[in-house]
C-alpha cells in the first residue's frame, strides 16, 4: 500500500447525465419529462450505483491481494438514514451532480426526499454503528457491519389527536438501489432439535443437531462509501428464505408439517425489528433473530478466513468482532462451536481463539435492558449452542473459586451468584461477553466509570486489563456537510475543509468566536436554518413558529430516564407564570420535541400525549401572544433530524445523571453550534469539558448524588411537593383537567409515577422533581443568555469549535488502536 491517497475521480457530469436518462429509459420505458420522482430517484440512485461498484471493486480487491485484519462490527441495529445524498457526499460528487440534475431540470433536494430511511435500528445504538461504518470507510479500516434486513423497520410515527399511533415502515416497497443480493453467500441457520454424541474413528466426541428446523440466511450487501479515498466497505445484512421452497408433495413424504413450519420460521424471523431502546422485550422470536444473523455472520468470517488461509489456530489474528451490546453475544458460543464441531478444535484450541477473537460494547447501565434468556427457551432453541454455554459457565466458576476461595473475606457464593453466566434459571449474556472477550468497554467516560465502580464492580476487579473507555463520536459528514450546507461552507471558508476527515481542525474557529463580523455571519445562518426547519414545522405540523424565537430542542427515543416529562413540566411552568403575569417580558421561545416511544411503554407514550395536549392549549390561547409555542415533531428519524440539529439554540440533555451512557445527539447539537442545557451525565461531561461550563447551562443532580440515593432507598417526592408552590402546581394541572379538560384522569399515571401517594411504590425514580428548581433556574439563565446575543454567537460559535473531539473518526481511531489493531489500506 502507498502511504499516499488518491484524488477522487474528476467527476463527469455529461456520463452521469446520459446515464441517468438512459436508467429512466431501460428501467422504466420513460424519458425524463414522464418519469416521475421516485421513479427518477431510483435512475440516479443507479447511475450512483454505477460509479460506487467500481470502487467497491478495487476495494476488495485490494482487501483480497493485502489481506488485513478486518472488524465484522456485529449489530442488530444500523440506522443507516437515506444513501443517495450521504454516498454524494462521500463521493464528493454532492455539488457536481445537483448541478447537473438542474440543467436536467430536477433538483436532488426532492429527489433526495423520494428515499425512505433505511431505519434499522432504534436509536443511538443504531445511529452509532451507522457512524462507525463511515468512519470505517473513510479512515481505510477493513470492515463489515453485520446485521439484519427487517422487512420493517422501526415503525412510522403518526400523531392522531396527540397520541403516538405505529404505522408499519414498509422501507422496501420500491425496492432499494444500492443494495446487492449475494445468493452465493447464502447459510443454513439451525433451530431446535436435540444434540446427539457420538465417536468418531479417531475417538472424538461428535456433536450432531438433529430433528431441527432450519432457514437459509441470504445476504444483501450494502455499499458503505468512503469520503473522497476510493474506499467501499460492507455492510451484510441477512435476509431469511426457506431452505426448500413449500412442496406439495411433501405432504405424501409426511414433511408437510415441517415444510410449513420452515417457510414460516423464514417468514418471520426478519420480519420486524424490535421497537425498545433501552429495554429488553424477552420474546423467543428476538432470540431466533439473534442467532440467525450471528450464526451466518461468524459462519462467512470462519470460511472467508479458511478460503485464503489453512491455519484457523490464527483466526484471530485476521479478524475480530466487535459485539454492539449484548444483542450479538450469541457469537461467542457460535464461533466455538464451529471451531469445534466443523474444525474439530478442542475446547481449549476454540477457547483461544474465540476469547481473543470477540470484544463486547457495553451502551447501558439501564438494569431493564440487560438481556437474560430464560434457561428453558435458550435451550429449546439453541440445545447445542446452550451446551457450550453451559460448559463456558462451568469453567468460569472453576475460576471464581479458584481465585477467591482463600481471599479472606470474600464470599465466594455471592460472586457466583453475582457474576455466573447461568443462574436462576437464567442465560446473562452480558456476564457471558465479559467472560468471553479480550475487551469491555463503555462508551463515555462517566459510564465507563460506573460500569468499573458500580454496575460491573466484581467483573472489573476480576478482569481489570479488560476494561476501556472509547467515547462514542458522530460523522461531521452527515451531521453537518450534509445536514447544515450553509455553516458548512462558513466553517470552510473560515478554516479551509480538513474538518471534514479531521474534525479537530475546527477548533481554528476558535480565533473568530470574538469577532462580530463572524457572530453575525453565524446567527444569520442560523436564522436561515430556523426558517427551514419552520417550514418543515408549519407543512407537517400546521404549526406557526417564529424563528425568531429561541429553538429548543429535546429530539431522542421517549424514556423516562430521558426526562420529557421534565421539560414539558417545565414548559407548563412557564405558561402559568405567563398567565399570571402576562406583563412578564418573556424571550419568545419554541420548545421543539421529537420522540418515538416503545408501542407497550405506557408512561412514554402518554408524554407524547401530554406534549401535544399542552401544545393545544397554549398555541391556542391568545392570552400569551404567541410567547411560547410547542411543536412535536411527528416521525423523528434521521432525515428529520438533520434539519432539526441545524436549527437549534438550545440542546436539551437533560437525564437523570448516570442514566444516559453516552448520548450522541448532544454532539450533533454541538458541532451545529446549539448550546448545551444539561445535567452532568454521558458524554456531556466530556462535552462541557471540551467547550467551558461558561458555554453550556449544566444543572441537576451529579451521577454520584443520584446513585447515593438509590444506594439508600431513593428520596421523598412528597417533600418537593409541599414546600415548592410551582411543582405543585404543575401536579395538580395533571389531574384537574388543565390540559385534557374531557378526562381529567387522563394523566393521572404520569401523576403517580412522580408522587407515592398511596406509599406504595417508589416515585419519582428518575428525580424529576428533585431536579425541578435546578432546571427553571437553568432556563432562566439560557433566557438571559440569549438576550445578549453577541455573547450567544460566541458560545456557539466556541462550540462548533470545540467539537473535535466527537467525531466518530477519533471514537473509531481508537478502538483501532487500543482494541482491533488493523492496519490502513489506501488505494492505489
Ligand atoms: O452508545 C450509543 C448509545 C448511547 O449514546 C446512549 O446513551 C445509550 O442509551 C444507547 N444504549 C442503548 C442500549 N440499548 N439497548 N439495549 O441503546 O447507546
Amino acid at each position: 500500500a502507498s502511504e499516499k491517497p488518491v484524488k477522487a475521480k474528476e467527476f463527469d457530469k455529461e456520463l452521469f447525465k446520459r446515464s441517468v436518462e438512459y436508467n429512466v429509459r431501460t428501467l422504466y420505458r420513460k424519458n425524463l419529462e414522464e418519469a416521475d420522482a421516485q421513479q427518477i430517484f431510483q435512475a440516479v440512485s443507479y447511475a450512483i450505483k454505477d460509479r460506487i461498484v467500481e470502487n467497491w471493486m478495487e476495494t476488495q480487491k485490494a482487501y483480497e491481494k493485502e489481506d488485513p485484519k478486518m472488524v465484522y462490527y456485529m449489530s442488530m441495529e444500523f440506522l443507516m438514514g437515506r444513501a443517495l445524498g450521504n454516498n454524494l457526499i462521500n463521493l464528493k460528487a454532492y455539488k457536481p451532480v445537483a448541478e447537473a440534475l438542474e440543467e436536467l431540470g430536477l433538483d436532488l433536494n426532492l429527489i433526495e426526499d423520494q428515499e425512505p430511511d433505511a431505519a434499522l435500528g432504534n436509536g443511538g445504538l443504531g445511529r452509532l454503528a451507522a457512524c462507525f461504518l463511515d468512519s470505517l470507510a473513510t479512515l481505510g479500516y477493513p470492515a463489515y457491519g453485520c446485521g439484519i434486513r427487517y422487512r420493517y423497520g422501526m415503525f412510522k410515527q403518526e400523531i392522531r389527536d396527540g397520541y403516538q399511533v405505529e404505522v408499519p415502515d414498509n422501507w422496501l416497497m420500491n425496492g432499494n438501489p444500492f443494495e446487492l443480493r449475494r445468493p452465493e453467500y447464502a447459510k443454513i441457520v439451525k433451530f431446535g432439535g436435540y444434540v446427539s454424541v457420538h465417536t468418531d474413528e479417531n475417538g472424538r466426541n461428535v456433536f450432531t443437531q438433529e430433528g431441527y428446523q432450519s432457514v437459509k440466511a441470504v445476504p444483501f450487501d450494502f455499499p458503505i462509501v468512503g469520503y473522497g479515498n476510493g474506499i467501499v466497505n460492507t455492510l451484510r445484512i441477512w435476509d431469511a428464505e426457506p431452505v426448500e421452497c413449500f412442496q406439495l408433495d411433501s405432504f405424501d413424504k409426511g414433511d408437510y408439517q415441517k415444510a410449513v413450519e420452515q417457510e414460516n420460521l423464514a417468514r418471520n424471523i426478519v420480519e420486524v425489528l424490535y421497537p425498545n431502546d433501552n429495554h429488553y422485550a424477552g420474546k423467543e422470536l428476538r432470540l431466533k433473530q439473534q442467532y440467525f444473523f450471528i450464526s451466518a455472520s461468524v459462519q462467512e468470517a470462519v470460511e472467508k478466513y479458511m478460503r485464503k488461509h489453512d491455519d484457523i489456530h490464527k483466526f484471530y489474528e485476521k479478524v475480530t468482532f466487535q459485539l454492539n451490546d449484548t444483542h450479538p453475544t450469541v457469537a461467542i458460543a457460535e464461533l466455538m462451536r464451529v471451531l469445534m464441531d466443523d474444525y474439530y478444535l478442542t475446547w481449549e484450541e476454540a477457547w483461544e481463539i474465540t476469547t481473543k477473537t470477540c470484544a463486547y460494547t457495553n451502551h447501558t447501565i439501564m438494569a431493564e435492558a440487560l438481556e437474560k434468556w430464560p434457561i428453558e427457551l435458550f435451550s429449546r432453541l439453541l440445545p447445542r449452542i446452550y451446551q457450550i454455554v453451559e460448559e463456558i459457565n462451568r469453567r468460569f466458576i472453576l475460576d471464581i473459586q479458584q481465585k477467591y476461595s482463600n481471599v479472606p473475606g470474600v464470599d465466594v457464593q455471592e460472586k457466583i451468584r453475582k457474576m455466573a453466566i447461568i443462574y436462576d434459571g437464567q442465560v446473562k449474556m452480558a456476564n457471558m461477553a465479559i467472560v468471553s472477550g479480550y475487551s469491555v468497554n463503555g462508551v463515555a467516560r462517566l459510564h465507563t466509570e460506573i460500569l468499573e465502580k458500580q454496575e460491573l464492580k466484581d467483573f472489573y476487579e476480576m478482569f481489570p486489563e479488560r476494561f476501556n473507555n472509547k467515547t462514542n463520536g458522530i460523522t461531521q459528514r452527515r451531521f453537518l456537510l450534509h445536514a447544515n450546507p450553509l455553516l458548512a461552507d462558513w466553517v470552510t471558508a473560515h478554516v479551509g475543509d480538513d474538518w471534514i476527515t479531521d474534525l479537530p481542525q475546527i477548533s481554528r474557529l476558535k480565533v473568530y468566536a470574538d469577532d462580530k463580523k463572524a457572530q453575525q455571519e453565524f446567527m444569520n445562518i442560523k436564522y436561515q436554518n430556523k426558517v427551514r426547519l419552520a417550514k418543515y414545522i408549519l407543512e407537517h405540523n400546521g404549526i406557526e413558529v417564529d424563528p425568531r424565537s429561541i429553538f429548543d430542542v429535546q429530539v431522542k427515543r421517549l424514556h423516562e430516564y430521558k426526562r420529557q416529562l421534565l421539560n414539558i413540566l417545565h414548559v407548563m411552568h412557564l405558561y402559568n407564570e405567563l398567565k399570571e403575569h402576562p406583563e412578564l417580558d418573556f424571550y419568545p421561545r419554541t420548545f421543539i420535541f421529537g420522540a418515538k416511544a416503545a408501542a407497550g411503554y405506557r408512561n412514554a407514550k402518554l408524554t407524547i400525549k401530554l406534549i401535544n395536549s399542552v401544545a393545544d392549549v397554549v398555541n391556542n390561547d391568545p392570552a400569551i401572544n404567541g410567547k411560547i409555542k410547542v411543536v412535536f415533531i411527528e416521525n423523528y428519524n434521521v432525515s428529520n433530524a438533520e434539519i432539526i440539529f441545524a436549527a437549534a439554540d438550545v440542546s436539551e440533555q437533560i437525564s437523570t445523571a448516570s442514566k444516559e451512557a453516552s448520548g450522541t445527539g448532544n454532539m450533533k447539537f454541538m458541532l451545529n453550534g446549539a448550546l448545551t442545557l444539561g445535567t452532568m451525565d454521558g458524554a456531556n461531561v466530556e462535552i462541557v469539558e471540551e467547550v467551558g461550563e461558561e458555554n453550556a447551562f449544566i444543572f441537576g443532580l451529579s451521577a454520584q448524588e443520584v446513585i447515593n440515593y438509590e444506594n439508600h432507598g431513593g428520596y421523598d417526592p412528597m417533600e418537593i411537593f409541599n414546600n415548592d408552590q410551582d411543582v405543585r402546581k404543575v401536579l395538580m394541572q395533571l389531574i384537574n383537567g388543565t390540559f385534557a379538560p374531557g378526562d381529567p384522569e387522563l394523566f393521572r399515571p404520569l401523576y403517580n409515577s412522580l408522587l407515592n401517594t398511596q406509599c406504595t411504590a417508589k416515585a419519582d425514580t428518575y428525580f424529576i422533581l428533585k431536579d425541578f428548581k435546578s432546571y427553571a433556574e437553568a432556563q432562566k439563565r439560557v433566557e438571559a443568555a440569549y438576550r445578549d446575543e453577541d455573547n450567544w454567537a460566541k458560545s456557539a460559535i466556541l462550540n462548533v469549535s470545540c467539537s473535535g473531539k466527537f467525531t466518530s473518526d477519533r471514537t473509531i481511531q481508537q478502538y483501532v488502536d487500543e482494541i482491533w489493531h488493523l492496519d490502513k489500506v489506501v488505494l492505489k
